[in-house]
């Protein structure tokens, strides 16, 4: 017997007005032999390792529709109550760039020379990174994403968005192994403070600045620091 004034009595009370949720099957899904999974996560596995972040950009241009298809990639992640809470601008404008880098240098020397702890620079250093930002302008494409930290109804009023670092930040990662896949090169940049973007940009209220994804081809001699990724032992516990 089901308790008919029980909690979840009460939620169903609460969305009996709701209009019905409306399901569709599952699209275009197809159960594989095990060999062939194994075979496409090796593939995919080996193609994600070969991925590095460099900072040295060739200014070659790159069409257009492969920023939208990387966006539109970074756009099939979940999200909280599908709220989709990512939104990103791609820049191709030279003067935009170099306004952006402009003021992101400015704030970047105000960071490495005066607001980064002994910590964070030791933490730094193995990058060789400085307040120099050559990608903002070299990279034919820079996009920044932003995170719709709540919606806005035609009346101004506020509607909640969910979860959205985490949907912003699985976005993101789609949008970099897309960005890989393709054959470019990306790099996840983050001026600190950002709040520059949303005005250069002309952005709402209810949006904030995350992450600077310059995207191009690298240059012939660009060059990543000498890395290594974690093994499976340590980044994965198994409850077998
Ligand atoms: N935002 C600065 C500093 C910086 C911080 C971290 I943590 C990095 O992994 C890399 C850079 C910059 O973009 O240079």
């Amino acid at each position: 017997m089901t308790d008919a004034s029980g909690p979840i009595e009460e939620y169903k009370a609460l969305t009996r007005h709701l209009p019905a949720p409306s399901f569709v099957p599952l699209p275009h899904y197809r159960r594989l032999p095990e060999a062939e999974m194994l075979d496409r996560a090796r593939a995919f596995h080996t193609e994600m390792e070969r991925r590095r972040t460099t900072r040295h950009f060739a200014t070659d241009p790159v069409p257009r529709e492969l920023i939208e298809l990387a966006i539109l990639t970074a756009g099939t992640a979940p999200s909280g109550a599908h709220r989709q809470p990512w939104r990103f601008v791609a820049i191709a404008d030279a003067e935009l760039k170099r306004r952006i880098r402009v003021a992101t240098e400015e704030e970047e020397l105000r960071t490495y020379s005066t607001r980064m702890t002994d910590e964070w620079r030791e933490a730094l250093h193995p990058l060789g990174t400085d307040h120099v930002k050559e990608h903002l302008t070299d990279a034919p494409w820079v996009v920044v994403l932003f995170a719709e930290k709540y919606g806005l109804r035609p009346d101004g009023s506020h509607r909640k968005n969910y979860y959205v670092d985490e949907s912003v930040g699985i976005a993101a990662g789609l949008f970099v192994a897309a960005v890989h896949r393709m054959g470019l090169v990306t790099l996840t940049h983050t001026p600190n403070p950002m709040g520059f973007l949303r005005d250069l940009l002309g952005r709402g209220s209810n949006e904030k600045a995350v992450l600077v994804l310059p995207v191009g081809y690298p240059r012939p001699d660009a060059r990543v620091p000498d890395l290594q990724r974690l093994p499976l032992s340590a980044i994965a516990d198994f409850k077998p």
